[in-house]
């Protein structure tokens, strides 16, 4: 009873952030989450180990392993071309079941509605999962989120060590933006009118994660998305 209504969860109610922009509080349990991390570690392992992008001759500080596709700054690929040429694992079907769930708690069970704002082609299918580690000093700067060809919604799930979110606006890395304190379980979703916002991770907050969430130190975030590419 004291997880169902716990008074973090009544504190922290679903919101719409910006029109097509959703952070739902508490959105993993304990369990999932812990799961979640324990896959983390098994994609760690490779074919494609997590590593730091480059993004204009400097590394991020941020470690990243890809699903589907291999991100690094600007493109997608199947093999990790900058990292070891390898192949990158599949997007496992219960990762877009996720997703679709995600999608459902964030916009309403009827996305349907919702289709053609977000540019849901169909149900939410996404064939690329960005998995990235975040140590404690680790942040990421402001940016879009625009190396896809599909405008469909960014699924934004985060696990471990809180950190502060900024979200922003489509047009500029500048303010107006609302700086959020994203927790272990919490889901964030942005599209439509959203889908370009400019967004950052400004802080970690070590020391945060909850017991039973699988890390104890640490934040990994991971952002399911259609590429909209072939092959
Ligand atoms: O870690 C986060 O919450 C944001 C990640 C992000 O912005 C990205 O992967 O593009």
């Amino acid at each position: 009873m004291d997880a169902l209504f716990g008074d973090d969860l009544l504190e922290r109610p679903r919101r719409e952030v910006a029109p097509g922009a959703v952070w739902v509080p508490g959105f993993l349990d304990p369990t999932q989450q812990a799961w979640l991390v324990a896959r983390f570690r098994e994609w760690a392992e490779g074919p494609v180990p997590p590593r730091a992008a480059k993004v204009r001759g400097h590394e991020m500080s941020v470690k990243t392993v890809c699903l589907g596709w291999h991100w690094r700054p600007y493109a997608y690929t199947r093999e990790a071309v900058d990292v070891n040429g390898r192949e990158v694992l599949d997007v496992p079907d219960w990762m877009v079941r996720l997703g679709r769930s995600a999608i459902a708690a964030a916009y309403g069970d009827d996305p349907g509605e919702w289709s053609e704002t977000l540019r849901l082609e169909g149900d939410y299918t996404p064939d690329t999962a960005l998995v990235n580690f975040y140590d404690e000093a680790a942040r990421m700067g402001m940016h879009q989120d625009r190396d896809e060809v599909s405008r469909a919604p960014v699924v934004s799930l985060s696990i471990g060590d809180s950190c502060t979110f900024r979200f922003g606006n489509t047009e500029t890395r500048n303010k107006p933006y609302e700086d959020l304190v994203l927790e272990s379980g919490d889901l964030f979703v942005f599209g439509g009118p959203s889908r370009l916002a400019y967004h950052a991770v400004t802080r970690m907050h070590p020391g945060t994660a909850p017991p039973g969430c699988g890390l104890e130190a640490g934040r990994i975030n991971i952002t399911l998305r259609e590429t909209g590419l072939d092959g």
